[in-house]
């Protein structure tokens, strides 16, 4: 079977409601066309994020039941460091409320009191990247040149160019370079799978500079599937046999359990290297909490444990990514130009191609986010220059990012297909009538990470 079906059936069901289109054009008005700020409630279709939307199973609901709320040594403690450390295999765990804590913890210890340091990645996306230069370092996107297209069909365009790493190095001396980093998928780069070959080489070239190897392994175990599909030699592997040989290469990883861990919150921090995790642990403490509970609850480490077991099935993982590939087919059956192929946990469309009469500095990712919802109440995210143009630090002038994407982003184990034919029915609808849609203006910003809070106007 092409797109094979649900490995799950529905045992408690959550009412979602419709809302007029004239209802639709107040909201957004309000909402300052920043669909960040539109109350969920008014959403058909949520699709802003894969990131703690899962549907938890039974098994994992049963786990909370089990929570052990002690302060200090929580049994669900252990149970989630033991699958934390059969899956990614590093000796030390420190759980985290989401993701961007461990980042925090990482960079704030590793980039404190040292000028011009910089941090290689294939793509950061925009948390890691803000951990980065909000603790004084750069940080440098270093993915495949193919990635750019977004009509090249290859597959691992997540992984990075080792010659500009290589060159990297050479320009700046490794002394400069305090780690290397990897994202599992590359979510800013369209959700693209990095191969087993490049995390080895990756690796393999930063540490014949001693330079720590990290990976961001939010979604490992999507890019662990890809690698089972697309790379010679791992057909017959288990997803668990190819995560472990992917992290066997590295020093350590950052992880938002919210995405392959199954949960609607939690994280965690994992390395092999002692000193850094005593280091960290002691910026634990200050900032989330006693270290065998790190800003979570015993009930949130069970379901994560449980979570990290369960999203390792190949049933759940050939449905998860065969959801997202249907829907992009639809879309690309239509003309619609999306990033091909398609990525792990979401359809992007490439907004420069789907409105190529609205110019970077107008921002076509927000016209046509805006379009999505007042349209059919669908909620997608915004890839793009307000998530991403930055002024140039010596010249200030506006640097735009290579690809203005529109991310449908698909909760796991959410929404049904007949739901996703709904979204793309309707995105055809909008592709149809793009010529209306017209650019936007910024009308207040935040310093950092601006595109979560601010407020845009309709140029026209
Ligand atoms: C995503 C998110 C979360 C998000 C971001 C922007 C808008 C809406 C939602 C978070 C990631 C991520 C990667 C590769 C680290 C984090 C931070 N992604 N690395 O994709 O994708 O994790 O959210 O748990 O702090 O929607 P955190």
């Amino acid at each position: 079977m092409k797109y094979p079906p649900e490995p799950f059936r529905i045992k408690t069901v959550e009412p979602i409601a419709r809302t007029t289109d004239y209802e639709r054009i107040g909201i957004i008005q309000d909402a300052g066309y920043n669909v960040f700020n539109i109350p969920a409630a008014k959403i058909y279709i949520d699709l802003l994020t894969d990131s703690g939307t899962s549907a938890m199973s039974d098994n994992q609901w049963a786990g909370m039941m089990r929570g052990d709320e002690s302060y200090a040594g929580s049994k669900n403690y252990f149970n989630f460091e033991k699958v934390v450390n059969r899956i990614f295999g590093f000796k030390h765990v420190i759980p985290t409320h989401q993701g961007r804590v461990a980042e925090n913890l990482l960079f704030s210890t590793i980039l404190k009191d040292t000028k011009g340091l910089v941090i290689p990645n294939n793509n950061h996306f925009d948390t890691t990247r803000a951990n980065v230069e909000y603790n004084g370092g750069q940080a440098l996107d270093l993915v495949v040149d193919i990635a750019k297209d977004t009509q090249a069909i290859a597959d691992f365009k997540g992984n990075i160019d080792l010659k500009k790493l290589q060159a990297l190095i050479d320009r700046v001396g490794p002394e400069r370079i305090p780690i290397g980093m990897l994202t599992v998928t590359n979510n800013s780069g369209g959700g693209q799978p990095v191969s087993m070959a490049n995390i080895r080489e990756t690796a393999a070239l930063l540490h014949k500079f001693d330079i720590p190897f990290f990976i961001d392994a939010c979604r490992f175990a999507e890019n662990a599937y890809f690698i089972k599909m697309r790379e010679a030699g791992y057909r017959d592997k288990s997803i668990l046999d190819i995560a472990r040989e992917m992290f066997s290469y590295a020093d350590g990883c950052t992880m938002s359990a919210k995405k392959d861990g199954l949960v609607n919150m939690g994280g965690f921090f994992a390395t092999n290297n002692d000193e850094l995790a005593q280091q960290i642990t002691n910026r634990l403490i200050l900032i989330e909490g006693f270290p065998t509970y790190g800003g979570l609850a015993g009930r949130d480490m069970e379901a994560i444990a449980r979570g990290l077991e369960e999203v390792l099935e190949e049933d759940y993982l050939a449905y998860r990514i065969s959801q997202v590939e249907e829907l992009g087919d639809r879309l690309i059956d239509a003309g619609v130009p999306i990033l091909r192929p398609t990525g792990g946990h979401a359809v992007y469309l490439d907004a420069k191609n789907f409105l190529p009469h609205v110019p970077q500095s107008q921002f076509p990712g927000i016209a046509l986010t805006v379009s999505l919802y007042t349209h059919a109440g669908i909620r997608a995210v915004e890839i793009g220059s307000l998530m991403f143009a930055h002024e140039d630090s010596e010249t200030g002038e506006v640097v735009y990012p290579d690809l203005e994407l529109v991310r449908l982003a698909i909760p796991r184990r959410v929404y049904t297909n007949s739901q996703m034919q709904y979204v793309a029915e309707n995105i055809i609808e909008l592709y149809q009538d793009r010529e209306n849609i017209g650019g936007y203006s910024i009308e207040y910003q935040a310093p950092v990470l601006r595109h979560f809070t601010a407020r845009m106007k309709p140029l026209a």
